[in-house]
């Protein structure tokens, strides 16, 4: 196996998802020499980690896959909203096409990497003592590289199942019958819970927020349909750059308040029936900026959510008519049948903010109330050091030595989503201070991915070693992201988003809220003026 040896490359990649995987191979194409490190066994990235019962991706057909035609030309889904089973096939078709696997070494997990000024080359340790050499650093690692375990008293003496969501084995396990507890309601809980709840476990729910769940609105799709489709592809691919999130539909080009009562009625009704995230990222354009806006959207939403839970004290748990916190500045998640699921008696839900956990004990949790539940399975789906956990976990040091969790401690800085200074020839993508978080995952790997594939044939091109951001550059960026967030209503609320989840860390805006077409025009504009904001040699 060489690539178990050490090793000297153009280009290290780490992580083999969406993101490393396109960089690869446009970078190929471009005559660089590429290798991947990867820390799972497979490709996929999120798809390879995620097999918890459920795990399912929230975009639809077609837009969370590659535009490459030669990869969706002759592949078909067989929903559209598909589960975890056949990203991972989706995968295998992808490395089929390109070719991939031959230059990513699997199993290997970064722990340290500094820029070597001398030589202008990135040194890479890993985990198990190898060092790579290589001129440049890519980071696709994704925002969800990190897991949140809470550290809760007495977890370690829990004798039954228990498993953190994007641990969970691959084999599965067998939850029909069972006691399962699920710990979180973010977009992963919801899933968990609805799914283990229809295979006949019984499920109880600690939330601690309500998610406020749109309808999936799941179909099966056939070959047929998707062929017939197939012409408009090219289209839609240029569509997605094109809209705030990376999806096929955006804000509706109208305040909330400029339809009558009946107008807006029937758009509401219509967003959510057509569901995904429609009622999201579809809604009225002030829905993420007026309060007034977004709470008539909410009420709509606790209306429709309200009337389909009978159980009073669950519907009061799960959709409270006062809003938890505004529509849309926490992901919603995107259900099946959820609240029907959780209305069944066998099923329960507990308030975790009126009754903290307490401790949790050998057969199962304990609340401050008093109260001891047993469960037989317990899966935390309490999220990830997210956005910035990955990048500040895997011991990237600046050309001076300081280590870049130092730097994030007070606050994050970045220029572009992209580069940080200090941190020569490194770029990274779906990370901090990108569309990250707001965006369509493939949408947003292809729109930095194209910029970090340019910006480095450009280098070639002119032969420059070494491009590094200014701080300068960093301090406006940072500032934007600030600015475009400060108008929305997303810094009112606690979330991962803003970095709240996770104790201790700077609350501040993680993500661009400012839409691909802003934020393509503003990358467009570094390139067009000779790589503005970074310092080449
Ligand atoms: P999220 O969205 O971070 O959700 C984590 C959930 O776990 C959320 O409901 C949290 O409640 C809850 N949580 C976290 N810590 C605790 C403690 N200590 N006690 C009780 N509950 C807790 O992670 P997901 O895996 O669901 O989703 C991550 C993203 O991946 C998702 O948005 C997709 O884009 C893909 P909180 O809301 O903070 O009150």
């Amino acid at each position: 196996d060489s690539y178990k040896d050490n090793l000297e490359t153009d280009v290290l990649i780490v992580g083999a998802g969406f993101g490393g995987i396109y960089l690869m191979h446009k970078l190929r194409q471009q005559g660089f020499n590429c290798k991947i490190y990867e820390a799972g066994k497979d490709l996929g990235g999120i798809w390879h980690w995620n097999c918890y019962p459920g795990a399912r991706v929230d975009s639809q057909v077609p837009v969370y896959e590659y535009s490459f035609p030669e990869i969706w030309k002759d592949w078909t889904w067989s929903t559209r909203y598909p589960g975890w089973e056949e990203l991972r096939e989706y995968f295998d078709h992808v490395e089929k096409k390109l070719d991939i696997k031959k230059d990513v070494a699997f199993e290997t997990t970064v722990t340290g990497a500094q820029f070597d000024k001398p030589s202008g080359k990135w040194v890479i340790e890993t985990e198990d003592g190898r060092t790579a050499r290589a001129k440049y650093l890519l980071l696709a690692t994704g925002f969800a590289a990190k897991r949140h375990f809470p550290d809760w008293k007495g977890v370690n003496d829990y004798k039954g199942i228990i498993h953190h969501s994007s641990f969970w084995p691959e084999e599965g396990v067998d939850v029909k019958g069972k006691r399962i507890a699920v710990i979180g309601t973010g977009s992963t809980g919801i899933q968990l819970a609805q799914d283990t709840a229809n295979q006949g476990a019984k499920v109880t729910v600690f939330q601690r927020t309500p998610n406020l769940c749109l309808p999936m609105q799941q179909k099966p799709l056939t070959r047929e349909e998707q062929e017939e489709a197939k012409a408009k592809y090219p289209s839609l691919y240029e569509l997605r750059r094109t809209t705030f999130g990376g999806f096929l539909y955006d804000f509706v080009q109208k305040n909330t308040f400029d339809d009558t009562e009946e107008e807006r009625e029937a758009s509401y009704e219509r967003m959510y029936e057509n569901g995904g995230f429609e009622f999201w990222l579809a809604n009225y354009k002030d829905l993420l900026y007026d309060k007034k806006a977004n709470r008539a959207a909410y009420d709509f939403w606790a209306k429709k959510t309200r009337a389909r839970i009978t159980d009073p004290r669950k519907r009061e748990i799960l959709a409270p008519l006062e809003p938890p916190h505004a529509f849309g500045t926490k992901r919603p998640s995107l259900e099946q049948n959820f609240y029907e699921m959780m209305d069944k008696p066998e099923n329960g839900v507990v308030d975790v903010k009126k009754t903290p956990i307490k401790e949790f004990t050998e057969t199962g949790i304990t609340t401050e109330d008093g109260t001891r539940r047993e469960f037989d399975i317990i899966a935390l789906a309490t999220g990830f050091d997210s956005v910035t956990g990955g990048m500040n976990n895997m011991g990237l040091r600046n050309v001076d030595g300081t280590p870049l969790s130092e730097l994030w401690k007070s606050g994050t800085w970045s220029y572009l989503g992209m580069s940080c200074a200090g941190f020569p020839n490194m770029f990274f993508l779906y990370g901090a201070q990108g569309p990250t978080a707001f965006s369509n995952g493939p949408t947003c790997v292809e729109v930095q991915g194209d910029w970090i594939v340019e910006a480095m044939t450009q280098l070639k091109k002119d032969d420059i070693q070494y491009c590094d951001a200014t701080k300068e550059a960093m301090e406006i960026w940072r500032q934007k992201v600030t600015e475009l967030s400060d108008k929305t209503l997303f810094p009112g609320t606690s979330s991962w988003y803003m970095g709240a989840n996770i104790p201790g860390k700077p609350r501040e805006q993680l993500n661009y809220a400012g839409g691909f077409p802003l934020y393509e025009k503003e990358c467009r504009e570094s390139l067009d003026n000779g790589l503005q904001g970074f310092v080449t040699a």
